[in-house]
């Protein structure tokens, strides 16, 4: 049985939750509140105890990206999330690089005070940039839905003022509509578990 130790509201752990949801994989949920973390996770994730950590049997795995590409590698069922071919995974991972400045920001946004606000703004736009000059006309980041997909959905779709749409990003307005109709995408990333 997987054992998943989270918070409703992380983005981090959101994107993990969502994989869960698509790949149909029973879990049990260790679900905390961040300002009270349990004791256990600073033992399985130190020093911070930074969460989602995902456990498998004996397997402690922290960090979303790496759970993301356990899980399929562990895991995985007919319908792959990370794609099987080497130059589909190579653009899968540079996608993670190209997320994580924006999941930085979104972060700055959410911790700092309002003299970190315009500098977290710009980098957000510029990470977002980015990802608009390699989303297609029409479907997912790569073609069909994966793991890219996943990691960027949390972040791109949590601040409407920074929303692709707010943007400007006609690519990724298109992407965000089409990701956001998937019911794990919708379940996971409500406001309140349901
Ligand atoms: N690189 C990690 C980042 C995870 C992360 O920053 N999680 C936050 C919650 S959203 C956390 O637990 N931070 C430590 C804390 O709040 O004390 C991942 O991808 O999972």
């Amino acid at each position: 049985m997987l054992t998943l130790w989270h918070a409703w509201a992380c983005p981090y752990c959101q994107r993990t939750r969502i994989q869960l949801d698509e790949m149909g994989l029973a879990w049990e949920s260790r679900e905390m509140d961040l300002a009270r973390k349990p004791t256990e996770v600073f033992a399985m994730n130190p020093p911070l105890g930074g969460v989602p950590i995902l456990v498998d049997g004996d397997a402690v795995i922290p960090d979303s990206l790496v759970i993301a590409q356990y899980l399929e590698e562990r895991h995985g069922g007919e319908v792959p999330l990370l794609p099987r071919d080497a130059l589909g995974r190579a653009r899968t991972r540079l996608l993670f690089d190209r997320v994580a400045p924006l999941a930085a920001a979104i972060g700055k946004l959410a911790k700092g005070g309002p003299e970190a606000r315009p500098e977290a703004e710009r980098a957000a736009r510029a990470a977002l940039e980015l990802v608009e000059r390699e989303t297609p006309q029409d479907g997912y980041l790569l073609g069909a839905f994966g793991l890219a997909d996943i990691a960027l959905a949390p972040f791109a779709l949590r601040r409407p003022e920074l929303s692709p749409a707010a943007l400007g990003l006609p690519r990724l307005a298109r992407w965000a509509e089409r990701v956001s109709s998937r019911p794990a995408v919708r379940r996971n990333l409500a406001a309140r578990a349901p």
